[in-house]
């Protein structure tokens, strides 16, 4: 084997020695303070706005795996790296662990809520690297009566071949045990998430939705498993449902408590609620209506006595997501609620398992806080949420948008009578009407789908005579208020995009 080979299989498997030690060390104790998940968070954390927005346009929810396999072979190439370099000078290989482990601690200490501890994974981590490097780039022993002049001219003498593969092989199948053993305790931690979901039954709401009204096209609700996800946790939260706490503090006249137990014993409203996110470009898939269960937060804020000047409530989940939102919206007597249900179901553990925040008329960075464990009064002026701080609007209202949803871009249909249709949505004003332009001509109005509130998508339909040839078809939409939808295109960032949406299609 040529020794620059030899060393960077050598960097590799102490570098994957060491990872395998902190993840498991991590997986038993702190999650979050694995170093592959908090390099990955504190990566997430640091990207520049412009970049995260054009990793989520292009990637979609590939985003994640991808940054994670950046990393990994970034991670990769360093530690064939040091290995080269210890290699060459032995002294190099305590250095270069020691560089990895203090990175890893750094990133485990800049996660939200990180205690000192966990810094230790990454750093015993450092410490099983740095052992695996030096036998691995142990100097077989020189013979004693070999003059040290002489000795020092010749190049080192490695370990011989086979001793060098057997404890490479050793330290190897040791690395696959305890990587193993790490996959498998994060999977039954993860399991008892899971199963605790399981075991949730749902109070039946005090104030159910209402039926949903007759003369809805398949499609108005949104399935679980096909709700747009949209949040910076690398891995989903596994919350401990016992030992979960939501406590409600910060400019407040009597702090509360409450236990999963104590949300459920409250009176639960049910809604039918139209989520979207502030970075869904015009015609994008992040936005979806689900029949949500919940406490409504209003009459808990009361409870708790919002003191005056208090003009934001700032929701921290369990991994440190802040989200800021208007004390006067959440009092204004829209349905802001604690989800704790969705679509009949316990919250899916990435919508926020056990409870989640909703806020009707917000973009989801502004009302929707996933995994939620803190509210805590404050003002604009004391504090920055996390995208705030990220330079996206404090206070972001839903806009007034549209979507085609049928036929699909591009697509190519028979002449003759066709259905154009799609959905519009402007929570809290709801819609007024919905229009829908053939190329030059005239805009026609859409025939509108009776609404359960104002809070929801309304769906549209067009009924078009399609002619041969290329055609462009356009909708804009007018709010509960009258407001028109503007034609103005604005990109999402800082408070949501706007802009009609168009679709080009063929008919022959
Ligand atoms: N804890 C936490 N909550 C969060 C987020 C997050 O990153 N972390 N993202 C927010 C954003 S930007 C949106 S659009 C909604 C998306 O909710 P969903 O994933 O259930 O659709 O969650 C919000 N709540
Ligand atoms: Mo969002």
């Amino acid at each position: 084997m040529r020794p620059g080979l030899r060393f960077a299989l050598t960097g590799l498997l102490a570098t994957a020695a060491g990872i395998a030690v902190a993840e498991l060390m991590a997986a038993a104790t702190r999650p979050a303070a694995g170093p592959v998940v908090a390099v990955g968070g504190a990566v997430i954390d640091a990207t520049p706005t412009p970049v995260k927005e054009y990793a989520v346009a292009t990637f979609g929810t590939w985003d994640k795996p991808l940054l994670l396999t950046g990393i990994a072979l970034a991670l990769a190439a360093l530690a064939a790296g040091v290995g080269v370099l210890a290699g060459r000078r032995p002294r190099l290989g305590p250095a270069g662990a020691a560089l990895f482990g203090v990175l890893g601690a750094a990133a485990a200490l800049s996660r939200p809520a990180a205690a000192w501890v966990d810094a230790l994974p990454s750093l015993c981590g450092a410490m099983v690297a740095a052992g695996a490097l030096a036998v691995l780039t142990a100097r077989a022993r020189e013979p004693a009566e070999v003059p040290v002049d002489v000795g020092a001219g010749r190049p080192p003498r490695l370990l011989d071949r086979r001793t060098f593969l057997g404890a490479a092989a050793l330290i190897a199948s040791g690395t696959a045990v305890v990587g193993g053993g790490a996959a498998a305790v994060r999977r039954v931690s993860g399991g008892a998430a899971g199963r605790s979901r399981l075991a949730v039954r749902l109070p039946a709401p005090a104030d159910p939705a209402p039926p949903l009204p007759t003369g809805l096209q398949p499609g108005f609700l949104t399935p679980n498993a096909d709700f747009y996800r949209v949040d910076t946790a690398l891995t989903v939260p596994q919350v401990d449902l016992d030992s979960w706490r939501l406590r409600i503090g910060g400019m407040v006249d009597r702090p509360l408590t409450l236990s999963f137990a104590d949300l459920l014993a409250r009176p639960l409203l049910e809604r039918h609620i139209t989520l979207n996110c502030v970075s869904n470009e015009v015609g994008g898939p992040y936005i979806g209506t689900a029949r949500w269960l919940g406490a409504a937060l209003a009459p808990l804020l009361r409870e708790a006595g919002v003191q005056a000047g208090a003009d934001q409530l700032v929701a921290r989940s369990v991994e440190g997501m802040t989200i800021g939102t208007p004390v006067a919206a959440l009092l204004d007597g829209r349905d802001a609620m604690l989800c704790v249900g969705m679509n009949g179901e316990p919250l899916p553990l990435e919508h926020g398992f056990p409870v989640r925040m909703l806020t009707p008329g917000l973009y989801g960075y502004a009302g929707a806080c996933k995994w939620v464990q803190e509210l805590e009064l404050t003002t604009f002026d004391d504090f920055d949420a996390y995208w705030v701080r990220r330079d996206w609007a404090p206070r972001a209202p839903v806009k007034t948008a549209s979507r085609i949803d049928r036929p699909a871009p591009l697509a190519t249909l028979p002449p003759g009578p066709t259905t154009v249709a799609g959905v519009a949505w402007a929570q809290g004003r709801g819609i007024r009407a919905v229009e829908v332009q053939v190329d030059d001509g005239p805009w026609q109005a859409a025939t509108l789908a009776p609404v359960p509130s104002t809070d929801t998508w309304v769906q549209w339909r067009y009924p078009w005579a399609a002619t041969p040839g290329l055609h462009r078809l356009q909708v804009r939409a007018t709010d509960g208020t009258g407001a028109a939808q503007t034609a103005a295109r604005v990109s999402p960032f800082p408070d949501g995009a706007t802009g009609w949406h168009g679709i080009t299609v063929t008919v022959a």
